[in-house]
């Protein structure tokens, strides 16, 4: 899905503000139909960001069920005669949207975008009220899965992953032009050999007008030399003496698609930024541009306080810095797909990506959630066709919105399901031949629970690279570096013998409260989590296989209350305001040091 941009032929119009916001924890707004006049008894609230931490109410906080936005726009007067497009790139985790009293869009799914053509629905030069109710529950018919269980204090949301449950309207909405007959879609892939390059694209037309209309490519470098052009809706682009993007170096050319009419008017011109590299897990290596790649960072989250996981160009841009100083060349999107925002920077400034589907928490047996001991995962109960579903859905918007990225080099499409029994197999091969299919040029995986080890894993046959999540030291072996040292290494060795495959350690950490000291590396103090990381680099650095390490987490976040949470999850080398803890220090001296992995 091709992002709202300005364009010589398209124009957008932010709807961040400030809209007006109801909870509506009895669902009282469906049959009231609160899209048809000023929503009753409403407050203030920012968009993008989650309702949640926005006021001191638990109510507000452990909401569940519907929240009601709603804003009124001026369509501008000049977009008459234009499509008119209304456009959320996020309502987590499901969203229901009217214009006036027309419904006009409902999404499932709370990290992909979507949108609608209203254009019939508005009228340019008048004032258009936009009415979105937001339903946060998880269900086994949601990815990600929950529960929504009644109990005492009424109607509460259970879920099965360390991360609180944020919702609303998370990312920027847009009102944006496009003309009638449009460009509705690029598709980019690249090659390299030796010093040329090539761009094979396709371009997608409306069918209004039935016939196929004249397209055209113009590429420019990234000083606006055009360096190829090329002709027809198809084709392949060569360009000798490429400058290729690469990890470190986000080079990138800027491919314009045109559409003209048949006596040779343009209709439509959409720019879209491409970079010229290739990726491939072959042996144990993983390649970018046929180099080694070794895979030094972060799982992150999109997580701070007040704004809870809306997009923030303040905070990703110093995210980014802060993995800048500390070496990091990568990062994983931990567990969900982010911000489209956050992959364009990506792009420009050379980060590689893991990019990981909201697939988290398809295990009931390994959960740190209080409520499901002794039931299976796998059954009409709980992770069934419904779920499959959503998933396979999932897994269609991450790869439809992010394949034109070239700093996304693997696809993630889970993390730690439970994956020991035939009933994993049979749910996820489906899973990964979509994928496979709808981006061939892409290696797959998933993260594996640690737990879960060679052999008895049902599912690593099926991936291209093996992601480890590992907490040797932490969940097991707490306070015994030395036992977990040589269970961390004995393990890995079993991964690199029986795979033959790069392995990522994609999780390893250990929860630190800054300001806690101890001369015995106690857990949670500063110095136990130093200790813990340098031992797991020890043995990362004795094995060949192991391809890339990302450390869990980069920052703090916010989780539900829970015994073994202690104001959230701090396994950060930052804390939650992005303060360093001491291991951010020690982590950096590895990755900035020369020869170093
Ligand atoms: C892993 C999960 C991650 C958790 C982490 C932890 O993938 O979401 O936050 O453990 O326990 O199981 O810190």
């Amino acid at each position: 899905m091709l992002r709202p941009q300005d364009s010589a032929t398209r124009e957008r119009k932010s709807l961040a503000g400030l809209w007006r916001f109801r909870l509506d924890p009895d669902g009282a707004g469906r049959t009231q139909q609160w899209w048809r006049a000023p929503l009753p008894q409403a407050r203030d609230m920012p968009v993008p960001a989650s309702y949640n931490d926005i006021a001191p109410e638990p109510a507000l906080r452990d909401h569940v069920g519907d929240a009601w936005y709603q804003t009124t726009v001026r369509v501008p007067a000049r977009w008459d005669g234009q499509r008119i497009v209304l456009r959320f790139d996020a309502a987590t985790h499901r969203a229901v949207v009217w214009v006036d009293d027309t419904q006009v869009a409902e999404h499932e799914g709370g990290y992909t975008p979507f949108e609608q053509d209203v254009t019939g629905h508005v009228r340019p030069g008048q004032e258009a009220r936009v009415t979105v109710a937001v339903n946060n529950e998880l269900t086994f018919a949601s990815i990600p899965p929950g529960e929504v269980l009644q109990t005492a204090r009424g109607r509460v949301q259970n879920y099965f992953h360390d991360f609180f449950n944020y919702a609303g309207l998370h990312r920027p909405a847009w009102l944006y032009t496009t003309p009638r007959t449009h460009i509705t879609s690029i598709t980019v892939d690249t090659g390299l050999d030796g010093s040329t390059g090539t761009i094979g694209y396709a371009i997608g037309q409306s069918g209004e007008y039935g016939a196929v209309l004249p397209a055209q490519v113009i590429v420019r470098d990234a000083d606006g030399r055009q360096v190829v052009t090329g002709t027809g809706r198809e084709g392949r682009l060569v360009i000798p003496d490429v400058h290729p993007w690469a990890p470190g170096d986000g080079y990138l050319y800027q491919l314009e698609a045109r559409l003209h009419d048949t006596e040779g008017g343009l209709l439509d011109s959409y720019v879209l930024p491409v970079g010229v590299r290739t990726v491939e897990a072959r042996g144990t290596q993983f390649l970018i541009n046929g180099e080694p790649f070794y895979f030094r960072g972060f799982g992150k989250h999109e997580d701070a306080t007040v704004r809870g996981r809306g997009h923030d160009d303040v905070l990703m841009v110093h995210d980014f810095e802060l993995m800048k100083w500390m070496g990091a060349n990568s990062f994983r999107t931990a567990h969900y797909p982010y911000a489209e925002e956050v992959l364009d920077y990506a792009d420009r400034h050379g980060v590689v990506v893991i990019d990981e589907a909201a697939a988290v928490g398809l295990n009931l047996k390994t959960t740190i959630s209080p409520s499901q001991s002794g039931r299976l995962t796998y059954g009409d109960h709980a992770i069934s066709e419904a779920t499959h579903r959503a998933h396979l859905q999932s897994i269609r918007e991450l790869i439809g919105r992010d394949r034109n990225h070239p700093s996304v080099v693997l696809w993630s499409i889970a993390n730690e399901p439970e994956s020991g029994v035939p009933a994993a197999r049979e749910y996820f091969a489906p899973l990964f031949a979509e994928a496979r299919k709808l981006d061939p040029t892409r290696p797959v995986t998933f993260a594996n629970v640690m737990g879960e080890a060679p052999g008895q894993c049902q599912l690593s046959g099926l991936a291209d690279v093996i992601m480890v999540n590992r907490y040797y030291g932490w969940y097991t072996h707490l306070g015994d570096l030395t036992a977990a040292e040589a269970v961390l290494e004995g393990e890995l060795r079993q991964w690199a013998a029986q795979y033959r495959k790069p392995i990522i350690i994609s999780e390893y950490g250990a929860d630190t409260l800054p300001g806690l000291h101890s001369m015995l590396d106690a857990p949670w103090s500063e110095e136990y989590q130093v200790q813990f990381l340098e031992m797991c680099h020890r043995v990362f650095d004795r094995i060949d296989a192991v391809a890339g390490e990302h450390i869990w987490n980069f920052a703090d976040f916010a989780t539900r209350p829970a015994i073994i949470r202690v104001d959230g999850n701090r396994k950060g080398l930052f804390t939650r305001d992005r303060q360093p803890k001491a291991a951010a220090f020690a982590v950096r001296r590895r990755w900035t040091t020369e020869g170093k992995r």
